[in-house]
């Protein structure tokens, strides 16, 4: 198997997460966004990263490779198993790339005007759903998730895109995104670029 990644970018990391927390190797193929190989440009017609090839399947969307090596490698699971939690787990992933990797772009590339508006959007909503990260253990769950994944590049990244979080209002947050970058999965998954990102 071969993964195409971008050493900064968010979505690559999500898949890079639960690759390290199922313990998967695989090639790991480290590309430019702006100069994409020729084999990824003909396999992928979004030409986007990540991109997973698994002999003669190719997949892109951080989302469905996600799931796909969740499938594919069971232990450990990181979905539940009943369909009323399986949605709920959905809908929050929903939100998450809705609200908040939808985002991404304007905070990287946007001009200072588009990126302080995202940078806006993006501490409201975290401070907006505060509450939420005290109620488990993790998010939603007592189990470490697909969800969790998903949401640790973007709370890694803070600091890059100067989103500041009041102590006060964000306690529970802190706290959740400490214990996320304390598991051994998560270190593992980082690039060395990622590492800068918080010194
Ligand atoms: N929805 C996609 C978004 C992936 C995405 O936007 N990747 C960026 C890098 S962070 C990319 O490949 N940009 C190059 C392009 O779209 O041309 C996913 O979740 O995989």
């Amino acid at each position: 198997m071969t993964l195409f990644s971008n050493p900064t970018c968010p979505h690559s990391h999500r898949v890079r997460i639960v690759l390290a927390e199922k313990g998967i190797s695989l090639d790991v193929v480290d590309v430019e966004t702006a100069s994409l190989p020729e084999d990824l440009l003909d396999l992928n017609p979004y030409n986007s990263v990540p991109t997973l090839v698994d002999r003669d399947l190719v997949l892109y969307d951080s989302r469905v490779i996600a799931e796909y090596l969740d499938e594919r490698f069971p232990h450990p699971p990181l979905m539940p198993v009943d369909p009323v939690s399986r949605a709920r787990f959905r809908l929050a992933l929903y939100h998450i790339e809705r609200d908040w990797y939808s985002l991404v772009d304007d905070l990287e590339r946007g001009d200072k005007r588009t990126a302080n508006r995202a940078r806006k959007t993006l501490r409201e909503s975290l401070l907006s759903s505060a509450e939420l990260f005290g109620v488990k253990p993790f998010f939603m769950s007592e189990e470490f998730s697909l969800v969790d994944c998903s949401i640790a590049p973007i709370l890694w990244r803070l600091p890059r895109w100067e989103v500041d979080l009041p102590p006060t209002h964000a306690r529970n947050i802190i706290k959740y995104a400490e214990m996320l970058f304390s598991r051994p999965s998560f270190r593992v998954s980082l690039t060395e670029l990622e590492q800068e990102m918080r010194p």
